[in-house]
């Protein structure tokens, strides 16, 4: 659980490993302290301006002995990344330096940062807004050009900006509300359909917001993709085609695959993450049957499913049971093997015809993919786009409340009554930017946090 504190914490701010430099990163009231306790160089931190770089050495504080030549980046607070003093010691990127320069940072008062402690910190220093701080772990997370361009916006704080100004106008009623309880000689009556007006200019804005919602996370989240269909329709090879590598086996055996493999593509700006399955028969063999099992797991888990038939033959039964078994869920159907398929007709009005041999077809398909992971979804017109359940659900909250509002004003209740339900939104409005968020959330949050960020 994490707590404000302004104890002095390290980590190291880059991935384990070797590498060319291994940043190891200090924070606190204490940080330059526990930096001169290690370092070997011209004056004390402190005396450094900040935001320059100095070199130094790292010595074991108990007995001396040089660890490594580091370069040393001195933050003043506030103006860090956390708020706090900060030095970041860029060692020779191996296990050993940073190991043994860690310990050395350890035992000279600093402790271990939790995960996502330094942004916790930023965030409780006011350096930025809890959706600012998701966004952080969204840039080293993003898979895509999209998602990286979305979670820039959001940690800009595009999003914020425009929940914030979709408070303000709720503020501005609260405002109203209050003045004619308090004061109705000085104001005189609420001017409530003033306050209805303003309040619809809310929850327009609101709902704008809302529509940008499935794609923002479907951007951010990626889909799955699974798969489906009977032994030796080409599903492997379909999966490779997509992938543009020979990732799977692909055999004329029915019955070749048998366990479920998942891959990741960058399908028209979607993380994908792409499932191929065994293929569904009723079968007596032990591992196929386990098989068989992980791909009705797999279809469960799906975004959406591809039902792949095969155009050079006839529909089995098998065909049949897997159309049957997937028409209530999200699906395409893909009629693969167009190059052998006797005619232009494919088996199943409506299938999309491909061929995973020859890649005919296969950017039709992946449009096609997109399109339906993407149908009912605004295009981004704006900078603000929600790309978190988590704010989704808060705004989706902030509208009912604005709903109760007009209702309020609807069935001409008490000004009190409006009141209410105009703070109630905005409590739900300010879940998102982290004023009204409770410590389980936050820390829930920052627990997927890698460690150093
Ligand atoms: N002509 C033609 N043959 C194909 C095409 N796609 C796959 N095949 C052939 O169909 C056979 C089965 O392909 P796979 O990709 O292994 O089929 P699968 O659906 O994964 O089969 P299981 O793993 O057994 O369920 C192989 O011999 C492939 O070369 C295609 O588009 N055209
Ligand atoms: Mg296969």
């Amino acid at each position: 659980m994490l707590q404000p504190s302004d104890d002095t914490i390290c980590a190291q701010a880059t991935p384990p490993g070797s590498g060319g430099i291994g940043v190891l990163r200090l924070s606190g009231t204490r940080a330059f302290a526990v930096a001169d306790a290690v370092l070997r160089h011209a004056r004390p931190t402190r005396r450094y301006r900040g935001h320059t770089l100095h070199r130094a050495i790292v010595a074991n504080p108990r007995t001396g002995t040089p660890i490594d030549d580091v370069l040393v980046a001195v933050f003043h607070e506030p103006r860090s990344y956390t708020g706090e003093d900060v030095v970041e010691i860029s060692c020779h990127g191996g296990p050993l330096p940073l190991r043994q320069t860690m310990q050395a940072l350890l035992v000279s008062g600093a402790r271990v940062a939790e995960p996502g402690e330094f942004t916790f910190r930023a965030y409780i220093n006011g350096k930025m807004d809890l959706a600012q701080a998701e966004a952080v772990c969204d840039i080293i997370t993003a898979q895509t050009d999209e998602a990286h361009r979305a979670a820039r916006s959001l940690h800009r704080g595009a999003l914020s900006a425009a929940v914030l100004a979709i408070r303000d106008i709720l503020l501005g009623v609260l405002a109203r509300i209050e003045a004619s309880i308090d004061f109705p000689e000085d104001v005189g009556d609420l001017d409530i359909d003033a306050c209805r007006i303003e309040i619809r200019r809310a929850d327009a804005e609101v709902a704008h917001l809302l529509d940008t919602a499935k794609r923002g996370i479907l951007y951010r989240q990626g889909a799955r993709v699974v798969l489906l269909g009977r032994p030796n329709v080409g599903k492997s090879s379909l999966m490779n085609a997509l992938l543009r590598t020979q990732r799977a086996i692909v055999t004329p055996i029915p019955g070749t695959t048998r366990d479920a493999i998942e891959e990741t593509l960058n399908l028209r700006g979607i993380p994908v993450r792409l499932i191929d399955t065994a293929g569904l028969r009723a079968t007596d063999d032990e591992v196929e049957k386990i098989g068989v099992e992980r791909t009705h797991a797999a279809a469960k888990d799906a975004d959406l499913a591809l039902v792949v038939l095969d155009a050079s033959s006839p529909l089995t039964d098998e065909d049949a049971k897997v159309l049957e078994g997937s028409a209530s869920r999200p699906r395409l159907i893909v009629a693969n093997k167009s190059d052998a398929a006797p005619g232009d007709a494919t088996p199943v009005p409506g299938a999309i015809p491909v061929s995973a041999l020859t890649g005919d077809g296969i950017d039709a398909l992946e449009d096609a993919v997109a399109d339906r992971l993407l149908s009912g979804s605004a295009p981004a017109i704006d900078e603000a786009v929600v790309t978190h359940a988590r704010h989704r659900e808060a705004l989706a909250a902030a509208r009912n409340r604005i709903g109760e509002a007009e209702a309020t004003i609807d069935h001409a209740m008490p000004p009190d009554f409006l009141a209410i339900d105009v703070r109630g939104a905005i409590v739900e409005l300010e879940q998102i930017t982290g004023a009204t968020t409770t410590d389980d959330v936050i820390n829930e949050i920052f627990s997927r946090f890698c460690i150093g960020k």
